[in-house]
């Protein structure tokens, strides 16, 4: 397959099984070389390349909808310059408490009514103490138990904290990487990379599905566009689920005035994404609302096969339900659960 291509596409080792620890891989799959130069790659090449990797692992006509909820939002003492939930920023985000189960039970039902399939919950913590772990390993439960897939993103874990989610039916954990290493500081000053890594160690070796990926469109190079993916691309294994956001600049937050990026090398991203994590999910996710409908298109092009679907992410707007299934239909894609089509591995 990779024969037609001009400089071959070399499909590197797929995740491999559960390890100890997530990590940097010793040798890694994806050299910073190799990544920017399918960043470079003129754009029907690498949205050709992007399809051959998603066809040959998917049906390429399957999108997956996700659904997020904020079940504890604001008040957040992180310094994530992107984040609406920061208390330092005024943003207008109301801090809440953690949510009930019978309101989380509500939420979800209408969410897997409407079509999700995977339900997202998200708190602006950023560490769970052990009472909260326990609080959201019932609101897992309860989710779990409508046939949903969980998956939650709570900030960083302590030791066992991802065995008790586990058990109570959680099928993902997402925490971000966010950018690459050499950008990451001039965003958040409050945590660093290695933080991430840990907490991202600490849910593989639970044997929690790992969901990772990044923000960009926050000032940075395109080399740390770049490096993100390699990062992402190069833990060992790496992510089942990879949420590529854009960002969403929001008044208050430091990044409130940054310039926008040029939306194909958001498109750009996804692809490379796509081509080095062959068997992850991509997520086309936030900042869909500021994209329209062809950028949208191109990601799905370029491999993205999972959306957040529903009127909000956490705090921000998302496009309206019957928008994404209206732009479903326009493009022939369908909803449903995208799994690899050979089980060996990636082709
Ligand atoms: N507090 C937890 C943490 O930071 O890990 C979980 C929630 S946090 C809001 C989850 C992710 O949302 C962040 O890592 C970031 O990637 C994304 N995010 C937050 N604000 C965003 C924004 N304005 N635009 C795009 N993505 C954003
Ligand atoms: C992810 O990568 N993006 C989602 C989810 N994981 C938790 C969050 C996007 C948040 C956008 C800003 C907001 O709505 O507050
Ligand atoms: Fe807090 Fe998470 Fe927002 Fe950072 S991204 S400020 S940790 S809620």
């Amino acid at each position: 397959m990779s024969s037609v291509f001009e400089q071959p596409v070399t499909l590197r080792r797929p995740p491999g099984p559960l390890s100890n620890a997530i990590a940097p891989a010793a040798a890694p799959r994806w050299s910073m070389q190799d990544v920017q130069a399918l960043f470079e790659l003129s754009l029907p090449e690498l949205l050709y390349r992007a399809q051959t990797v998603h066809r040959a692992n998917f049906d390429p006509t399957l999108i997956e909808f996700a659904t997020l909820l904020s079940v504890k939002t604001g008040g957040c003492p992180e310094d994530c310059g992107y984040c609406p939930q920061a208390a330092r920023y005024d943003t207008g985000v109301q801090a809440s408490k953690l949510m009930d189960p019978e309101e989380v039970l509500v939420a979800a039902q209408r969410a897997r009514d409407a079509g999700a399939t995977r339900f997202c919950m998200g708190a602006a913590w950023r560490a769970p103490k052990d009472r909260d772990i326990e609080k959201v390993a019932e609101l897992v439960a309860t989710v779990k138990a409508l046939g949903l897939e969980t998956c939650a993103t709570l900030g960083m874990l302590e030791d066992g904290h991802a065995e008790t989610l586990r058990d109570a039916g959680l099928d993902y954990y997402n925490h971000n990487l966010d950018s690459a290493p050499d950008f990451y500081g001039d965003i958040i000053t409050t945590r660093d990379y290695q933080d991430r890594l840990d907490t991202l160690g600490r849910v593989r070796q639970a044997g929690v599905k790992v969901c990772c990926g990044g923000i960009v469109g926050m000032g940075e190079s395109p080399t740390q566009r770049a490096g993100l993916i390699a990062q992402l691309a190069n833990l060992d294994p790496y992510p089942e689920s990879v949420p590529i956001n854009h960002l969403v600049r929001v008044q208050g937050t430091p990044l409130a005035e940054q310039a926008p990026l040029d939306p194909f090398e958001f498109v750009r991203t996804i692809a490379v994404a796509r081509i080095t994590m062959p068997l992850a999910r991509v997520r086309l996710s936030a900042g869909r609302q500021q994209m329209g409908d062809a950028i949208q298109a191109l990601c799905f092009l370029a491999g993205a096969n999972s959306i957040f679907y529903g009127d909000k992410l956490l705090t921000t707007g998302n496009p309206d339900t019957q928008a994404d299934l209206d732009l479903l239909q326009r493009l022939g894609l369908r909803r449903g659960q995208p799994e690899p089509l050979n089980p060996q591995g990636a082709v």
